[in-house]
């Protein structure tokens, strides 16, 4: 049965075309700042900015509002033992044979192998889950453009974490099955990727990357 529609009033906040020029630049050097970290310090972050951050990732657009996503926040120490020996096991696998030469090289400027000591180091990891459908009493429900909406709560959650403070690292071991295991989560759900997230271990270096500049990212007709 279709639920009739619901409308309510748009809380929206405008801006002068002054102020919206200064936010878009201040928000641009804010997050040109953003690297992903490879070296964490053992630093405890408290739980409750990683919530928020969490509920910010949940304010993304979704297809027919159904929210596809399931945020799963391991902090025991054992479950992230657990996690960087699974993770290792495959990863060590793929770099030694899974992946081609060509991928390797690609990778070879940033420094990546198949030890994860991240995975243990970090006080946090988030798990994203996609929910390939919904579980409800009366059985399974359609979700719709699942990959392109968790992708984005994704995207959110990331700017949400930079924007606090903290440095992120996005890993996708793969394969991925043994998360969902390890985590216990249900048969409709599909590990999306793996957020490492803490503050950078002293000292700590990126590769030396650049970005594309705007006119190469960006098409005007
Ligand atoms: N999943 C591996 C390999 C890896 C792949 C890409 I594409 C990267 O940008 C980085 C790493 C790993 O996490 O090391």
């Amino acid at each position: 049965m279709p639920v009739e529609p619901k409308f309510v009033p748009l809380r929206f906040h405008e801006y002068t075309p002054e102020e919206m020029l200064l936010r878009s630049r201040e928000f641009h050097a804010e997050m040109e700042r953003r690297r992903t970290v490879r070296q964490f310090a053992d630093r405890p972050v408290p739980e409750e900015i990683v919530r928020n951050t969490i509920k910010t990732a949940g304010t993304a657009p979704s297809g027919a509002h159904k929210q596809p996503w399931t945020f799963v926040l391991v902090g025991d120490p054992e479950a992230k033992a657990r996690i960087r020996e699974a993770a290792e096991a495959e990863e060590k696998e793929s770099y030694e044979r899974r992946m081609p030469k060509e991928w390797l090289d690609d990778l070879a400027p940033l420094g990546t192998d198949w030890r994860k000591p991240f995975l243990t180091t970090c006080p946090w990891l988030i798990v994203v889950m996609a929910q390939t459908y919904a579980a409800t009493p009366r059985g399974l429900a359609k979700h719709y453009y699942v990959q392109e909406s968790v992708g984005i709560a994704t995207g959110f959650l990331l700017v949400a974490l930079h924007h606090v403070g903290l440095a992120t690292l996005t890993h996708t071991p793969s394969p991925m099955g043994f998360l969902r295991e390890i985590l216990g989560r249900p048969e409709e759900e599909r590990v999306f990727l793996l957020v490492a997230l803490g503050y950078p271990a002293p000292g700590c270096e990126v590769p030396d990357l650049a970005r594309k500049p705007l006119e190469r990212i960006l098409v005007v007709r």
